[in-house]
């Protein structure tokens, strides 16, 4: 079998050749400890196909670093979340809380559900203190999606905050395949982060930059310097890019090769073996690797570039030579409609899609359910200094064509996704097929870029009700109610590139510091309410009408 031994990118384009990169390091005293895996999230009920759960996005104290907790939030756990896992044909239903306090949004990001309320973009937003029902049936094959927080534009300092949870989705194809799929046996969900701490705490506003954040720090499962136990010979690693901006460039000491046997929404047609893999902002790379030629008490490590990531702790383990067959997956690959015109998306700057900004009442495009379209998708930054983009899509998948005419890379070939990275200058055509009619956003992934308005939206209409429309968040609504929330005058909310006049961004990260904690949230308020003596809590209190689903007070 071939081996890729590089990237597949241009290492000038990589996030480390740009101004405002920030290495990694680990704090001083850190110890390492076990890679922390999430517990899998129990139903609340099963009816036959019908399976019930309620995910309730909180506020906690994780101990990350030594010395004090950090404040940070996450679903049903203190920090990130427990581990979802649904299978293809289920219909599943899930109870949405907010416990937090500001409204947020629960995006399914990767998972093929209806738009707008279900997909969970900034349409949809939870209030504090609500519950909202939504079901989806899963129509789409195994894979490693996630949930997260995406109320835009506060998506970057939620997700920052640890609003991300993985969503596995299973089918009989994996269940027949001999890979291993003991979860957090052989098989783990590995999400790849970093974050910067101040005096242990997180703090969003100290740390933007509108280019994109790094973190300082890495944080794997919320670990900053885990380890696997190994005690099988071969070990399956379900990455996830979850960094606002980082891009991970994993490599295994002494060359170690992986097997590459999934991408974002779906195995591989057939597996690979690379000895690098570049995961950007919202991708997922799914590989085995396999320890035949070490014994119990060698140590193997997992780095990004130079830095080392995880270690993998050999013990005792048993032969496992079981091969993969040549074919794992077999991915539809419907006809193009031939009438459809080829769509041309370009991605901007940092901050715009075709020209423009967001907003958030503004259809940019309209297909039609159940066709498959080509988008040639263009990286319009300076080819010699620009950065890659990662372009994602919600609610669809699509198939990589071509990248400037040419042959994909190897790992992107006869494999779903709905994320795909884009160098600056070219032109990647996509597949792109809908099977659920909606809004959908469709946006660069590096958080901030997307918060900055690097994101528009297309209707998926059925036409069997050509005349639906949606009833759509707006800009007023949303501001209004991060204002009544955090105790502020709507003009002193920081609403990121987006078609709001008169912003003061000397006022902006609100947001952003007032929500790190309640009692800060209080404490701002408190100091709003007393400088502001005529502030009329009731401006913002219509908001609770803006969509429909919603459950009510
Ligand atoms: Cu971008």
């Amino acid at each position: 079998m071939t081996v890729y031994p590089d990237y597949f990118y241009a290492e000038k384009d990589f996030d480390k050749s740009h101004m405002g990169y920030k290495p990694l390091t680990i704090p001083e005293g850190v110890e390492a400890q076990p890679l922390a895996v999430p517990p899998l999230l129990a139903p609340d009920k099963v009816d036959g196909n019908d399976i019930y759960y309620t995910i309730e996005a909180q506020e906690g104290e994780s101990q990350i670093l030594p010395g004090k907790k950090t404040k940070t939030w996450g679903y049903n756990a203190p920090l990130l979340g427990q581990t979802l896992v649904v299978k293809t044909g289920q219909r599943v239903h899930v109870r949405l809380k907010n416990s937090l306090p500001v409204l947020t949004s629960f995006h399914w990001h990767g998972m093929e559900v209806p738009g707008p309320i279900t997909d969970g973009g900034c349409h949809a937003p939870v209030y504090p203190g609500e519950e909202k029902d939504i079901e989806f049936t899963v129509k789409q094959p195994a894979a490693l999606t996630w949930l997260h927080a995406h109320p835009c534009p506060s998506t970057a300092m939620q997700v920052w905050m640890g609003l991300a949870m993985g969503v596995v989705v299973t089918d009989d194809n994996e269940a027949r395949l001999p890979i291993p799929k003991n979860y957090g046996v052989d098989e783990f969900p590995v999400v790849l982060q970093d974050r910067t701490f101040h005096d242990n705490q997180l703090d969003y506003r100290a740390d933007y930059d509108p280019m994109g954040v790094f973190g300082e720090v890495p944080l794997i499962n919320g670990v900053v310097r885990p380890y696997i136990d190994v005690t099988t010979q071969k070990v399956r690693l379900l990455f996830l890019g979850g960094s606002d901006r980082r891009e991970w460039r994993l490599h295994f000491e002494n060359d170690l090769t992986m097997t590459q046997i999934g991408g974002d929404d779906s195995f591989l047609r057939h597996p690979i073996d690379v000895k690098k893999l570049l995961i950007g902002p919202g991708e997922r790379q799914q590989v085995i690797v396999d320890f035949a030629g070490y014994k119990e008490g060698d140590v193997v490590s997992l780095y990004t570039d130079d830095f080392k990531l995880l270690e993998f702790r050999i013990h005792a383990f048993e032969k496992d030579d079981r091969e993969l067959p040549f074919n794992i997956f077999t991915p539809d690959d419907p006809a193009v409609n031939s009438e459809a015109p080829v769509r041309h998306v370009t991605m901007d700057d940092h901050d715009k899609i075709n020209g423009l900004r967001f907003s958030m009442e503004r259809i940019d495009m309209k297909q039609t359910l159940n066709s498959v379209e080509y988008w040639d998708v263009t990286n319009t930054n300076n080819s010699a200094s620009g950065m890659l983009h990662p372009f994602h899509i919600h609610g669809a998948h699509f198939l990589v064509v071509s990248r400037d005419g040419k042959k994909p890379n190897p790992n992107e070939i006869n494999v779903y996704k709905d994320t795909v990275e884009v160098g600056p200058g070219e032109t990647v055509r996509l597949k792109v097929y809908f099977q659920n009619a909606g809004v959908f956003m469709y946006h660069c992934h590096i958080i901030e870029h997307e918060d900055a308005g690097m994101m528009a939206q297309i209707q998926i209409v059925d036409p069997k009700e050509p005349d639906k429309t949606y009833k759509l968040m707006d800009m007023e609504t949303i501001t209004n109610a991060f204002a009544e929330e955090m105790g502020v005058e709507p003009g002193e909310v920081f609403m990121p590139g987006m078609d709001v006049e008169d912003m003061d961004m000397g006022a902006c990260f609100h947001a952003a510091e007032a929500s790190t904690s309640r009692r800060l949230v209080e404490a701002v308020t408190a100091a709003s309410r007393a400088g502001h003596a005529g502030h009329d809590a009731s401006s913002g209190a219509s908001h609770h009408d803006a969509t429909s689903g919603a459950s009510h007070h």
